[in-house]
């Protein structure tokens, strides 16, 4: 897939701010700080799309990007920052039930874990619940320009089975400083969205 047209639509904290054009959406998880945002940057080819900071906790409402006018990448917001109030945590965990049980179509999500850590508490409870809602996914193992080019891929297939992924759950190291399997990534969104419609 190329990404010719790529454009910020709305910001919402619940079902009745989703765009209502029922275009599919394809959703970013992940912790905070992570690199949703940047990864929705390097994909789109946009330096300034979705927000992007060193300070975690940046996207705090589900943001909506609509792509070539025919879906959306929906950049949620982190979790496991470790400076918010309860009352905070709620809200998010509220925001994300809603978002996973009327967002529609979701067409597929795409978590991401560094590939630098071993998945915490909170990523392990977000592949669990991935799995619970049937919801179809791709592992990204984002900021891989951080690890040596031998470990990458070994380091990969070992945070899947460390989320509880079975071994159909595709797997991609990537990185948004040097672009490395941005355009993996983007050949399996194309066959995530225009499955159903090819066939096969
Ligand atoms: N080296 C490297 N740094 C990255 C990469 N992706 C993101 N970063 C950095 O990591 C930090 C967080 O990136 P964001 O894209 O804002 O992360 P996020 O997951 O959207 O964070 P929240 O919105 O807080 O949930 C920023 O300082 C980015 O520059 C990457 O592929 N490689
Ligand atoms: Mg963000």
């Amino acid at each position: 897939m190329e990404i010719l047209k790529a454009e910020f639509v709305t910001s919402a904290v619940n079902a009745a701010g989703y765009p209502q054009d029922g275009l599919p959406h394809i959703a970013m998880v992940g912790k905070s700080n992570v690199g949703k945002s940047s990864l929705i940057n390097a994909m789109t080819n946009h330096n300034k799309l979705a927000r992007v900071s060193g300070q975690p906790g940046k996207t705090r409402l589900i943001n909506f990007f609509r792509i070539n006018d025919s879906f959306y990448l929906v950049d949620l917001p982190g979790y496991g920052f470790a400076r918010v109030s309860k009352a905070e945590k709620e809200k998010w965990g509220i925001m994300m039930n809603e978002y996973f049980t009327k967002a529609s179509p979701l067409n597929c999500i795409i978590m991401i874990v560094d590939i630098r850590h071993s998945p915490t508490a909170e990523d392990r409870q977000m592949a669990e619940w991935i799995q619970y809602y049937r919801i179809p996914v791709i592992l990204a193992a984002s900021k891989a320009d951080k690890l040596g080019k031998t470990r990458i891929r070994p380091q990969a297939m070992k945070l899947r089975e460390q989320l509880g992924f079975s071994g159909d759950v595709p797997v991609l190291p990537a990185s948004a400083v040097t672009k490395h399997g941005i355009e993996d990534l983007l050949k399996y969104l194309d066959a995530f969205l225009f499955k159903s419609d090819s066939g096969h």
